[in-house]
């Protein structure tokens, strides 16, 4: 069952439905925040004279353009590339860019949506914003990526600016994609300015742990969550679905705590070892060999193999849903619970349909929801900004060591505001109104602009 929007905010929500047809994943991203926002009207009726709820919902700028490349058979291609610049109340619009076949403006909308709320979660000074295009990588050759990379260039960089617009990665685009982009990027305006896109690599301007922070971000904030518990990830078995950037250090970071990830997955199918899995063969697989992880069950015979198979039948304790959105329905929550799932750490963005939210939500389980569990990324991304723009370069243990803080923080902040609202230990509406209240004071303080 849906929870009812509070009367003053369904005609919003309606009018969001109205004005963006057919955007599914943008309208539940919006109807998520909006559901937690009803008692923020009352305790601030400031926000509602100044629509900030409206206001937040219209992106300021959405730029959408042809990306023509050559294949290597020399046949003309088209993609399409977006980049939604949603709100930049509090720095310059921060978000990454998603290369994948299912990507449209609804994708984009409601990553970005999300994103304004996450960056507002990390303190760091910056707003929200989401790009991409619907180009594969999967089967492309080195070269075809490199001209699709400096073709989606010629037209993003106008709008880019370490002030202005800072993309980074997510599904599909990595620091091999960032690199051609910055090199594109650096030619066509004649400046090395690093700023403009991070998750670059650690010889030209990249971060120590940016490649790692998500997953070891989502894994501190899932940390956090199970201590409030008196609990820990030590003994405790894991399924982490996905087997891209931020699985793979979701898994490293689980196992450095002592926890055992059994299993892992890609979007033809689930790998399951009971021995625990074998996080140097993934990385061999998937970031060298840049290989399928059905090769996994090659190399250890006692690791099993489900074609299409579905990862949350799985018997665990914690749940980390790393690959995609909706990822989660609520048939398979209500299976993860029974099962004896009591954490669940969302490194994806959305990954959980509104119906398995309810499941985990009525469950009373440890829910951590992306926008608060994933914001390590984007927040190390914001540490890479700094060390640009102060030239410098920081050690590993350092640059993590703020991470781990920042994420304690999002989470202190999130539980404390669950608290102040009624309803504690409920993270959804803690990352919700939290990251909302940050982003809506700016927008009043800056004026109707
Ligand atoms: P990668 O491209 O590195 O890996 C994505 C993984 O998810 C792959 O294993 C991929 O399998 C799987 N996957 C992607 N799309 C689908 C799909 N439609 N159905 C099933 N499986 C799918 O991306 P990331 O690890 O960077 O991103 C994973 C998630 O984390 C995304 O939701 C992203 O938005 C989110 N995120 C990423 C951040 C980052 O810093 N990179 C920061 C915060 C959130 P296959 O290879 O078969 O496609
Ligand atoms: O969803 C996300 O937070 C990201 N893909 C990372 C964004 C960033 O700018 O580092």
């Amino acid at each position: 069952m849906k929870v009812k929007l509070d009367e003053k905010i369904e005609p919003i929500f309606q009018e969001v439905i109205k004005r963006n047809p057919g955007e599914i994943e943008f309208h539940q991203a919006v109807r998520e925040v909006l559901e937690s926002l009803g008692p923020v009207l009352v305790k601030h009726p400031e926000f509602g004279h100044h629509k900030i709820i409206e206001r937040i919902c219209e992106p300021e700028r959405q730029i959408i353009f042809r990306v023509p490349w050559q294949d290597d058979k020399g046949e003309v291609q088209i993609n399409r590339g977006f980049r939604v610049e949603f709100n930049s109340a509090l720095g310059p619009f921060k978000g990454g860019l998603r290369f994948h076949p299912t990507v449209y403006l609804g994708i984009i909308k409601f990553l970005g949506f999300e994103q304004i709320f996450k960056n507002a979660l990390t303190g760091m000074p910056i707003g929200g914003g989401k790009g991409g295009s619907d180009f594969d990588p999967k089967g492309k050759s080195e070269e075809e990526v490199m001209r699709f990379c400096q073709s989606f260039m010629i037209e993003l960089y106008r709008h880019l600016g370490e002030y202005t617009d800072v993309p980074a990665g997510d599904i599909g685009v990595g620091s091999r994609e960032i690199g051609y982009m910055f090199g594109q990027y650096k030619r066509i305006t004649n400046r090395y300015e690093s700023g403009v896109l991070t998750g670059k690599g650690l010889d030209w301007g990249g971060s120590t742990v940016r490649t790692e922070a998500t997953g070891y971000g989502t894994v501190y904030f899932v940390d956090e969550m199970l201590k409030m518990r008196g609990e820990s990830f030590e003994g405790k078995v894991c399924l982490v679905s996905g087997a891209g950037n931020v699985a793979i250090y979701a898994i490293e970071k689980i196992h450095q705590l002592g926890g055992k990830v059994v299993a892992c997955s890609d979007s033809n199918g689930v790998i399951y070892d009971p021995k625990g899995i074998d996080l140097p063969l993934v990385k061999q697989l998937k970031e060298v060999e840049r290989r399928r992880i059905k090769h996994y069950a090659e190399h250890h015979k006692r690791a099993k193999y489900v074609p299409n198979g579905n990862i949350w039948e799985i018997p665990c304790q914690v749940a980390m849903p790393s690959a995609t959105e909706n990822e989660i329905n609520g048939t398979d929550a209500e299976k993860l619970v029974k099962n004896g799932c009591t954490a669940v750490g969302e490194g994806a963005n959305m990954p959980t349909t509104p119906e398995g939210i309810r499941v985990f939500l009525d469950a009373g389980i440890a829910y951590g929801p992306g926008k608060a569990a994933n914001a390590g990324g984007v927040a190390t991304s914001a540490l890479e900004m700094q060390q640009n723009a102060s030239r410098d370069a920081w050690s590993f243990e350092y640059t993590e060591r703020r991470l781990a803080e920042i994420m304690k923080n999002i989470h202190k902040l999130c539980y404390e505001v669950t608290e102040e609202y009624g309803t504690p230990g409920n993270y959804v509406n803690g990352a919700n109104i939290a990251g909302f209240i940050k982003v809506a004071k700016a927008m009043v303080a800056l004026g109707l602009v």
